[in-house]
């Protein structure tokens, strides 16, 4: 059975990392414009690199939950091909995953980037970096290039897309975990899996806006919910 799941802010917010459309959100006191567009970046990179950078750091002081930790050791075990797409920028399914390793045919992808790489504005070479990145950072990859955070921002095109569409196209059972389903092309994952014919499950806080594109809905906090959802897909 091919399974593909989708994760967002959600399974992240009992970690203690803020979700984005909650009233304490990430970017309480930011308009998004200005620092999650390509157009907020050229205005002001001092503004954009503090944002990330204050937020790189936070990463220091969190670790990865319930949640996380059921889902790798579900890709320790399971017998198909597994996708595991976060929205997500932090590093906490990495985590989880580095003390379980998965079973063949687990993959995972961060298709809106990862805190923790920058990306050279000119070659676009992408790179580990885990501590601040000035506003003029210089760029090792090219002369006249700056480094950048490696996040996908509005008008950007995600990462990885044709590899999710095909796992979509073929998966059995899709499961999208902590998403308000607000941003694009995310919210269409369902879609595109209700297409190839899968199983479709929600888990969430509470009822989404797009519940009713969901075969099930499974509602509580990620650490309660997803441990004992997945509980249910293997004996
Ligand atoms: C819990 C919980 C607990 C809380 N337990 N649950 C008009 C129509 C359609 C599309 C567009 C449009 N105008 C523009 C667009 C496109 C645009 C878009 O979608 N805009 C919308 C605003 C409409 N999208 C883009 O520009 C994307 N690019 C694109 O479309 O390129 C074209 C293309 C497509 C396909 C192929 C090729 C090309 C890029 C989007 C980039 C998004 N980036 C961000 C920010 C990055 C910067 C940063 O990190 O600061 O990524 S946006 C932000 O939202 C972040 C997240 O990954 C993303 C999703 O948020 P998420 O994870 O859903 O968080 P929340 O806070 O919204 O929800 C949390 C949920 O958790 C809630 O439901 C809670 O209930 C729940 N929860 N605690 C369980 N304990």
């Amino acid at each position: 059975m091919n399974l593909v799941v989708l994760t967002g802010a959600g399974i992240s917010a009992e970690s203690g990392v803020p979700t984005f459309r909650a009233s304490d959100g990430l970017w309480c006191g930011h308009r998004i414009e200005d620092v999650a567009t390509p157009e907020g970046y050229a205005a002001d990179p001092a503004l954009v690199q503090d944002f990330y950078n204050r937020r790189r750091r936070q990463l220091a002081e969190v670790r990865p939950n319930a949640a996380h930790r059921a889902l790798a050791d579900l890709a320790a075990r399971w017998a198909g091909d597994f996708l595991l797409v976060t929205q997500n920028v932090d590093d906490l399914h990495d985590r989880a995953h580095a003390d379980t390793p998965p079973a063949e045919g687990f993959e995972l992808i961060h298709m809106h980037g990862e805190l923790l790489k920058g990306r050279c504005t000119r070659s676009g070479a992408v790179m580990d970096w885990t501590g601040d990145m000035a506003a003029d950072q210089a760029s090792p990859h090219h002369p006249q290039g700056w480094m950048r955070p490696h996040i996908v921002w509005f008008g950007e095109t995600p990462l990885e897309m044709a590899r999710i569409e095909r796992a979509l196209a073929h998966c059995d059972l899709f499961v999208s975990i902590g998403t308000s389903g607000a941003v694009y092309p995310a919210a269409g994952f369902v879609d595109l899996a209700r297409r190839a014919g899968a199983r479709t499950v929600e888990i969430n806080l509470e009822p989404t806006a797009d519940a009713r594109l969901f075969d099930e809905g499974v509602y509580g906090p990620a650490t309660q919910a997803v441990p004992a959802f997945l509980d249910t897909l293997t004996p």
